[in-house]
Parts: structure tokens; C-alpha cells; sequence
């Protein structure tokens, strides 16, 4: 066996070219051997601000720019339909005759405006003469481990590498140009926008200057003659930014005018990037009360630019590596990582097990989070920060039914909990216009956000009043799931101060429109209406369809999240209990869950079919996951239930549709269906963009494919592939709760649990044989584990009684602040 190994990975290696010992120092790299053709194959990097695709082209290198704050629009306008809350009543009497079709079209009239658009900053240029046909020893990667990309190739005898990083410490772009040969750098390079923009130079920098659309239609608005529109300067809408180039080298020339810059006979040049935009706040004009992006682009240039390369660098390194090397994984199986990442691919695709890459696909998760979330007020959106459309698809914005909060699922879990940050800002400002578009379209108080937002925390249920579709446009719980995020976060950090000043006056205020929003059904059971279940359309028992109804499962869900949450929070700072009593007899009230007559948990506040029987979401299991009110441990019955909802809804879907169904059937306990979901997750879509609502997989480049791309299942892959190694939903720490037979072994170290542990494993032939966990509190830590455990010396580790002997064994662990415990299995 062994030796088949071996002869097997020298075939790899010899096939794979000539370059390879220098890309086997790591496992966590992607690397090809070919420059990128279309944007799916290029290389992401970003600071979490500055974004950058790096195509890797011989003679024509494209790098593809983005600034997280680069959005059309303005703040929002307050008060975009006077009218709206007049209709809620008819809607709800509506909804009470059971006459759906008339809910429908009054609630379109309840409708506001279109989120803006997430835009592209600018392209660089660079050429270089360079004949393709004298190119041999090509080769490209992304170094997950240092967050830089190289490119490098030889052409006539001379090696030319470039090397890109994003610093997020010094807010540059940093490129480093080389041959091995003296003199032979020649090369120029140029910026352009797909905005509004100049050039201009002063002798050193090339600059450039632009404007943002006032307004871009989303790309599925096309009755509009002019989707993209632009404001004079002064007005309100329509950010500034500017893109700020120079080369510094130590020999050759340098000439910099509005074209470009021309590099002649250099040996080693340094290309330093900076770029701003003048938003200045979701509430603020980012024109005339725009910041000053020409001097912070100037600034961040000149300062970076005052620095040696190895200082740039030693400073990234430094910021990045203390995030990324928090957590390590280690799945079986390495002769992959001998192969370029989209043959590796294909490979996979065609059937061949490779959980190596499946570790690579999970840091790569990490990796993006990291590079995309790190800027006040501009969280991850639905293609991270990198996004080369003018009318990028569903304007690239923050899509809150489902896709905004899957890119935050790993955050926590992965160990990085300061990604969070721009979510907890965007969640702030939305508590603000959600005040108002609570009061203007309902008439209650507290604050709402609906199913889309953008960078000016627009609330509003989206829709250009009445064209929109209910079924998405008017759904309104997107706030309320954001909330719990905060108490999350609380839970997972302990952190009370975060809990009594940004987090109990968001969810307090969350429930108490919820609170205003519920009425009593006939029966005096408290229901939302209207009410929809994202984007999916029921069949009554008379045959007609709609999407407006009254209870929705996911609703419901939802708001039973928020409120147990909120209780707990009242309970945790001692305040508040006279509200948190009426929220405790609120949820005594609440529409419960219903098994319906498949064994299926209903979607629907009556046991209807669907129209697409296999719709890509699956709001109505809310409560399996993310929320944990559903567990195979405590609630087998409806666990079931949940069990035959997914296999109704089969295993299809786009790519975030099958990442959160890898984390639904992780919490179900069942890990080979989680990481058969994970192998189509992965499968190879090709070059093109994956059509339609069921496509799903992966690019070369392992960003998740959804008509055409969308971060989301990138890192809904990510938190599903710790769902199979670690889940603390219940404040039970379950290690190992689904792992998949081809994992059978393996080690983890890094995994954040709720109570602010770290968890530490490894795991033979299937079985756990050491714990470690890291306490950052005194206590007890309860476990829940698959194999008896046994102290390694004098830690106190008790067996508990299981509630559910079928689910592993149970411990009790004392735990000191700052202490690490060590635990093992007991082989019998
Ligand atoms: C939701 C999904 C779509 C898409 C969009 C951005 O509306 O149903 O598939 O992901 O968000």
C-alpha cells in the first residue's frame, strides 16, 4: 500500500512540472500553472478594504481593484412611501378571510426602494514585453499562509516574479517586481475605472480620480431608461474616490505621466497602491460632507512608501498571521497538494477523495474572511469585496434573508471574532432607519429591516412600491436574525460590556417591534401577519398559490430566537425584567412549530405543499440551524421532522444552499450526508458562471459559484465543516458530533466554543483520542463526546449523566481562567 503511495505521488510530481519544490513548502496554497483566463480563476487578496484579483497574465497582467466603501448612492431618503402603513390593516383582514391573493397586492403596496450597488474601484494594467511563445517554468499561486499571491515565469533566460500582498497596517497594496537578471524590468502600467474618472499626475504618482453613480438599478431592474445615474459635484449622492500609484526602484527609469508609468531597464521595482473614497458614515452626504480621500490616499502612499519591503512585509505578516494562525486543521491525505488546485479540482469532481483539500477549501474560508471584513461599516457582501460589475448580480449588497448572515456563520467558531466588527456597525446604523421605517411603514415602535440592506443601512422592504415580488421583497425579519450575532457574540467572548453597550439596546429594541408586529390568530395564539418564508410559494388546500400568508415558520423561528435571546441578555446586565417578562409571556403565546402529515416540519402556518417542493432555501429549519431552539438530543421529534423536510427538499441547490445544508445535517448529527453535501459543494463548475437557481459548486479559483458568483457558500462551507467537528449551540460542548467516515483521522487546534473555550482535538480510525481545552473562565465545562474520556493527570472531569445515552458520553470539567486541560480517551 505504501509503495503505491509513493509511486503514485512521484507520478504527481512529475507531471505536475518543474517548479515543485518550491510550492510544497506549505499544504495551504491554491496554485496553477497557467495565468487565470476569465475573473473565476483569478486570485483574490484584500485588507478587508482594498481587494485585489490577480490574473497573473505574462504581457498583459490585469489586477482587478476594490474599496469595501465604493457604493453608489447616498444616505438614505426617509419617508419613501407616506402611504405604506394605511394598508397593513386591509392586508391583515385580508389574511384573516384566508383571501392570499388580495394580501398580496395590497402588500405590494407597502413597498420602498431598491438597496444601491457595491461597485468596482478600477483595473491596473500592467505590460511587459513579453513573447508568450518564450515563456516556459509558468507558475501562480495564493499563499494562504502569508496572504500574498506570486506570480513568476521565465522568458529568455531571465526568471520575472511579482509579488502582491494587501497590507491591512499600512492600508497599501504592496507589488514587487523582479528579474534575475540586471536591467531586464520593462514594463508600463496603467489604471482605468468603469466609473466617471480622470488621471493626473504629480511627476511621481500617477493619480486617479473618480465619481460614483448617485444611483445604480439593481441588475434585475430593467424598466428604467437610465439604470446608472450621476449627480453634480456638491450634491448629496455620489461618493469621490481615487487610486494612487508609484514605482520605486533602484536602477532603470521611472517616467509617470496620465497614461501611466514607464519602467526601463530596472532589475527590482516596488509598486505601491493606495486608494479611498470620501464615505464618511451611512448618514452622511458622501459628497459634500465626503472625507478627504485625495489626502488619505496620499498620506497612506507617502508613509508606505517611506518604508523598506521587508518592513511592509514583516508588519503584514505580523497583523495577518495573528488571525490566521489561530486555528490549524488537518484532515487526511496529501498527494493532492502535488497537483495545480483546478486539476485538484477535477480530480475531486471526478470522485477521488481528497480531504486535504477539503482543510484547504476550509482556511480558504477563513482566508477570506479575514481579507474581506475589516472595515467600519462595510461587512462582507454577497461576493466579499470582490466584485468587477458595474451592475454586479443583486447589486452585490447585503442580501439579509440568508446570504449576508451565512458569511458570518464561521466567524466565531473559526476564531475570528474581530471580523465581526463592520457587522456590529452595519447592525447600529440599521437599528437607526429601521426606527423609522417601523414608524413610517407600520406604525410601531422599535426598529425592522427587511431583506436587503447596502452601506447606508437602507430598511425598507425593498421593491420600487408594488413591483417588487413579496415573496422577498416585503419579508421583514432580516434585522431580528442579524441580532443574534450580538448575543452570539456575548456568548461566545462573555464580554459585558459588548452586551450591555452594543448589543441589549440593538436586540431590545429588535423585540420591541417584534412585540408590536405579533397578533393573536382566532385561537388567540400570537402569529406575524402577513408573513412570507423566504422566497417560496405555498399551494392551499384549494389549490392556489401564493407567497403572503399568516405564521411562517421561519418567522416564528426567528422572533422565538430573538426573544429567548433577549431574556437572557435582560437576565445576564439585571435589567429590563418587566420587558422581559412580557416577552417570556409573548413566547408562552407563540404559534408553535407543526409536524405536518409528511412527518415534514411545516413551512407553512397550515400543512400546505409547495410549489417548488425542492426550493433552494430552507427558512422553516431556522431552528436546527443557525438558531438552536431544535437539537436530535433534546427535540428528537422535531429533529426528525427536519430530517424529512431536507430529504423533501432533496440535496440540491445553489452553492450557499447546499453550504447550509452541510451545516443542517452536521447538526443533525448525520456527518457522511454533511460531507457528501460538502463533495457537490466542491464539484468543478468549470470557467463560465454556473445559470440558474440550482447551480451551485466551485471555480478554479474556489470561490462558490452561484449564478455566477457569491461568497456565501464559501463561507457557509466553511462553518459547516466545524458543524462536523465541534458544536456548542446548547452550551454543551459536543466534539466530533458528525464526523464523516473518509475523515477518519485527523486534528483540529484553535476552534472557538460558546463560554469562550478553546478546543484542541485529535482523532484515530474515527475516535477521538485527546482534548485539549483552553478556559478563559472559571467554571464548569460540560462535553459531550462520542469515546469515554479519562483526565491525563489531576484535572477534574466527572461523568454526567446523558439525557441522550445514543448521543455520547457526557463530562463535567472544572475549569480555571487561563488554564488548558488535557484529556483522553479510555482505551479499553
Ligand atoms: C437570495 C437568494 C438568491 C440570491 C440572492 C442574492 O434572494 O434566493 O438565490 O442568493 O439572495
Amino acid at each position: 500500500m505504501k509503495q503505491i503511495k509513493i509511486v503514485l505521488l512521484s507520478a504527481l510530481l512529475l507531471s505536475a512540472g518543474t517548479v515543485r519544490s518550491q510550492q510544497r513548502d506549505t499544504p495551504l496554497k491554491l496554485w496553477y500553472n497557467a495565468p487565470a483566463k476569465a475573473w473565476t480563476q483569478a486570485l483574490p487578496l484584500g485588507n478587508g478594504r482594498l481587494g485585489a484579483m490577480v490574473f497573473g497574465k505574462v504581457s498583459d497582467e490585469l489586477i482587478q481593484l476594490n474599496e469595501a466603501t465604493l457604493w453608489s448612492g447616498g444616505p438614505v431618503d426617509n419617508n419613501v412611501n407616506p402611504d405604506a402603513a394605511k394598508y397593513l390593516p386591509q392586508v391583515r383582514a385580508a389574511l384573516f378571510n384566508e383571501n392570499y391573493h388580495q394580501a398580496d397586492s395590497l402588500l405590494r403596496k407597502m413597498q420602498g426602494v431598491y438597496s444601491q450597488s457595491y461597485l468596482p474601484m478600477a483595473d491596473l494594467h500592467l505590460r511587459q514585453q513579453i513573447e508568450e511563445g518564450t515563456v516556459s517554468d509558468y507558475y501562480r499561486d495564493l499563499n494562504l499562509a502569508n496572504a500574498a499571491a506570486n506570480t513568476r515565469f521565465t522568458s529568455n533566460g531571465v526568471q520575472y516574479t511579482r509579488d502582491m500582498f494587501i497590507s491591512a497596517p499600512d492600508q497599501v497594496i504592496v507589488y514587487h517586481l523582479k528579474a534575475s537578471k540586471k536591467g531586464q524590468l520593462n514594463f508600463t502600467l496603467s489604471a482605468s475605472s468603469q466609473l466617471h474618472y480622470q488621471n493626473s499626475t504629480n511627476g511621481k504618482d500617477l493619480v486617479l480620480k473618480g465619481k460614483a453613480p448617485s444611483q445604480v438599478d439593481p441588475s434585475y431592474v430593467d424598466y428604467n431608461k437610465e439604470p446608472i445615474k450621476y449627480e453634480e459635484a456638491g450634491s448629496c449622492k455620489g461618493m469621490r474616490f481615487e487610486l494612487r500609484l508609484r514605482a520605486i526602484s533602484v536602477d532603470g527609469t521611472i517616467k509617470t505621466d496620465t497614461s501611466g508609468i514607464t519602467v526601463k531597464n530596472a532589475t527590482d521595482v516596488i509598486v505601491i497602491v493606495s486608494g479611498a473614497t470620501s464615505f464618511n458614515g451611512y448618514d452622511k452626504c458622501p459628497d459634500k460632507d465626503g472625507k478627504n480621500e485625495d489626502k488619505i490616499a496620499a498620506e497612506q502612499l507617502a508613509k508606505a512608501a517611506a518604508r523598506k519591503l521587508n518592513d511592509l512585509y514583516a508588519r503584514h505578516i505580523t497583523d495577518y498571521k495573528r488571525f490566521f494562525n489561530r486555528v490549524s486543521l488537518s484532515l487526511p491525505g496529501s498527494e493532492g497538494e502535488a497537483l495545480p488546485t483546478d486539476e485538484r479540482l477535477r480530480r475531486y469532481t471526478a470522485g477521488k477523495d481528497d480531504p486535504s483539500l477539503e482543510s484547504l477549501y476550509f482556511q480558504y474560508g477563513r482566508y477570506l474572511l479575514i481579507s474581506s471584513s475589516r472595515t467600519k461599516g462595510a461587512p462582507a457582501n454577497l461576493q466579499g469585496i470582490w466584485n468587477k460589475e458595474l451592475r454586479a448580480p443583486w447589486s452585490s449588497n447585503y442580501t439579509i434573508n440568508i446570504n449576508t448572515q451565512m458569511n458570518y456563520w464561521p466567524a466565531e467558531e473559526c476564531n475570528l471574532m474581530e471580523m465581526q466588527q463592520p457587522l456590529y456597525d452595519l447592525l447600529m446604523e440599521l437599528a437607526v432607519t429601521g426606527r423609522q421605517t417601523a414608524q413610517h411603514f407600520y406604525n410601531i415602535n422599535g426598529w425592522v429591516a427587511h431583506h436587503n440592506t447596502d452601506i447606508w443601512a437602507i430598511s425598507n422592504p425593498v421593491g420600487d412600491i408594488g413591483k417588487g415580488d413579496p415573496n422577498w421583497a416585503n419579508w421583514m425579519m432580516g434585522g431580528n436574525w442579524l441580532c443574534q450575532f450580538l448575543w452570539q457574540h456575548y456568548e461566545y467572548s462573555g464580554s459585558k460590556k459588548f452586551l450591555s453597550d452594543t448589543a441589549f439596546p440593538i436586540m431590545k429594541a429588535a423585540a420591541q417591534f417584534s412585540l408590536g408586529w405579533l397578533v393573536p390568530d382566532k385561537q388567540g395564539r400570537l402569529v406575524t401577519a402577513p408573513a412570507t418564508s423566504p422566497e417560496n410559494i405555498f399551494i392551499t388546500d384549494k389549490g392556489e398559490h401564493g407567497a403572503v400568508s399568516v405564521a411562517t415558520t421561519m418567522d416564528l423561528s426567528i422572533i422565538h430566537d430573538l426573544f429567548t435571546n433577549t431574556i437572557a441578555a435582560a437576565g445576564v446586565l439585571g435589567k429590563d425584567a418587566a420587558f422581559a417578562d412580557s416577552l417570556k409571556q409573548a413566547l408562552a403565546k407563540l404559534y408553535p412549530l407543526q409536524i405536518g402529515k409528511k412527518g415534514n416540519l411545516q413551512e407553512w402556518y397550515k400543512d400546505w405543499e409547495d410549489e417548488d417542493p425542492e426550493h433552494r432555501h430552507i427558512s422553516h429549519l431556522f431552528g436546527l440551524f443557525p438558531g438552536n431552539q431544535i437539537s436530535p438530543i433534546t427535540t428528537p421529534e422535531l429533529a426528525a421532522a427536519c430530517k424529512k423536510s431536507l430529504e423533501i427538499r432533496g440535496d440540491g441547490g445553489t452553492g450557499w444552499s447546499k453550504a447550509w445544508k452541510i451545516n443542517t445535517w452536521a447538526r443533525l448529527l448525520d456527518g457522511n450526508h454533511a460531507h457528501k453535501l460538502l463533495k457537490e459543494l466542491l464539484t468543478f463548475t468549470g470557467d463560465g458562471a454556473a445559470n440558474g437557481h440550482n447551480a451551485g459548486g466551485t471555480y478554479a479559483n474556489l470561490f462558490c459559484a452561484h449564478p455566477p458568483f457569491q461568497i456565501d457558500g464559501n463561507f457557509g462551507g466553511t462553518s459547516g465543516i466545524v458543524q462536523m467537528l465541534l458544536q456548542s449551540q446548547t452550551g454543551t460542548l459536543h466534539l466530533l458530533p458528525a464526523l464523516p467516515d473518509v475523515w477518519n483521522t485527523g486534528s483540529v487546534k484553535g476552534l472557538l466554543a460558546q463560554g469562550g473555550y478553546t478546543v484542541d482535538m485529535d482523532w484515530k480510525e474515527g475516535m477521538l483520542t485527546s482534548v485539549t481545552i483552553h478556559a478563559t473562565k472559571n467554571g464548569t465545562c460540560i462535553l459531550r463526546v462520542p469515546q469515554r474520556i479519562k483526565a491525563g493527570g489531576n484535572e477534574q472531569l466527572a461523568p454526567v449523566k446523558s439525557t441522550n445515552e445514543d448521543h455520547g458520553f457526557v463530562y463535567a470539567l472544572q475549569t480555571k481562567a487561563g488554564q488548558s486541560y488535557t484529556l483522553y480517551r479510555v482505551n479499553r
